[in-house]
């Protein structure tokens, strides 16, 4: 079976203030700065630059997906029918294969190690869920009842979460060759899938319980997994909910049905409790530390980059003569890397966007100088205010808070005469 059908896998500045003479100071500085700013010739634009994730050679042409990357870029996917890939540099290697006879089989989480999991099926049906470190693959174990096994995602701890089936679906957790559940119904009228899992301490991971209602009608409810059955709802159980994604600062990125229809929804951890963005019409995949959101919409790849211009489709970013159209965005790295999948010059290839600049480099040009500082100023008085402009307001969140206030003004005067890595 098919299971990618059953898969998916505006924050203004906090008002969080200094005191009164302190505030006044870094005014000041800003100020004084943004003086000199005038007599620096700018330069601005976003350029983001995708990159062809190659095709497996030797594979029969089909549609090719990545579905994560880690903090240094390396992607794991999908080319269809075929063992797990990872693109590094945009080239193709094969994950390594514990079962001679795999096939199908999706790459679906890396860390930032480079060890990535995923799942394969066998010639006898049934899926397996593996890790793979230094091209060897080796299946996860599964405990008794249940046969089959699907990894998600991985963390930099290699725990490895995801769901164990037969009829009916436990969240489970990986780590070593110890399996657990996270929640597991002893009446199997409970659904439960584990999809992602942060690198906190301790971890989040995430995913949804499901209740099957009559008429095989199933309502599904985004959680945060505790373990031992313990959840913790993000929404309203009333309505449908997934959450697909989480960041390593409580960000987590998912959907939710309304009488609207579907709708890509962020999470955001404040205070203790759950609060929920509606980012418009669609699902979202994933969301790095910054509150940056990929996934899609209709038939197309959207994404909310923190640039103003809100949840729209990816392929705006692009330059109109690139070739692509591209369809789901499913992944985002903390450095605003996208990978997903559409169609390149007619063929089905997966890619990667990288976006121009850095953090503190305000107008996107790779440095971080007196020209960046008008607008640093300008991205203090709020995401609203900062309109939709060709580099991400949230360029001026400094210290990766997912926030742009006065805690920021410091370490952004530390960067000035820095070059982006
Ligand atoms: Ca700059
Ligand atoms: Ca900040």
């Amino acid at each position: 079976m098919d299971r990618r059908g059953i898969e998916g896998r505006g924050e203004r500045a906090n008002g969080a203030r200094r005191g009164g003479g302190e505030r006044r100071w870094v005014i000041r500085a800003v100020a004084g700065l943004g003086a000199l700013a005038l007599f620096v010739a700018s330069a601005s634009g976003q350029q983001w630059t995708i990159t062809e994730l190659q095709h497996l050679p030797g594979v029969p042409e089909a549609q090719d997906a990545a579905y994560a990357v880690n903090e240094s870029g390396v992607a794991v996917g999908y080319c269809y029918g075929h063992w797990a890939v990872g693109w590094v540099d945009g080239l193709p290697y094969e994950l390594g294969r514990s079962h001679p006879d795999a096939f199908d089989s999706p790459g679906r989480g890396i860390n930032d190690s480079g060890v990535a999991c995923g799942y394969y099926e066998a010639h006898d049906g049934l899926y397996h869920a593996f890790v793979s470190q230094d091209g060897v693959a080796t299946d996860l174990a599964c405990y008794s009842g249940l046969t089959e096994t699907f990894a998600y995602g991985i963390n930099n701890a290699g725990v490895v979460v995801g769901g164990a089936t037969w009829g009916f679906t436990d969240a489970v957790c990986w780590q070593g060759d110890q399996v657990e559940p996270l929640y597991s119904d002893p009446n199997r009228a409970v659904d439960a899938w584990a999809y992602a899992i942060s690198n906190t301490n301790p971890p989040q991971i995430v995913g949804y319980v499901a209740w099957w209602l009559p008429c095989e009608l199933q309502v599904r409810n985004a959680v945060v997994f505790h373990g031992n059955n313990v959840v913790e709802y993000l929404l309203d159980p009333n309505l449908d909910s997934v959450a697909w994604a989480v960041s390593d600062n409580d960000h987590v990125a998912g959907q939710y049905g309304n009488v609207n229809g579907v709708r890509a929804a962020l999470w955001r951890k404040v205070n203790g409790s759950w609060q929920m963005t509606d980012l418009g019409a669609g699902q979202a995949s994933g969301v790095n530390r910054y509150g940056q959101v990929v996934g899609h919409c209709g038939t197309e790849a959207w994404a909310y980059v923190r640039d103003g211009c809100g949840w729209r489709a990816l392929s705006d970013l692009l330059d109109p003569n690139s070739g692509w159209s591209l369809f789901w965005a499913w992944a985002v790295n903390d450095k605003g890397q996208i990978v997903g999948e559409g169609v390149h010059n007619g063929v089905g290839r997966a890619f990667l966007m990288t976006p121009a600049g850095c953090r503190g480099d305000m107008n996107c040009d790779g440095r971080v100088t007196f020209a960046d500082i008008d607008l640093f100023v300008a991205a203090l008085a709020g995401e609203s205010a900062w309109g939709c402009r060709p580099c991400p307001w949230i360029h001026a969140d400094i210290n990766g808070d997912a926030a742009v206030n006065f805690a920021d003004i410091d370490p952004f005067v530390a960067l000035i005469g820095t070059t982006c890595p």
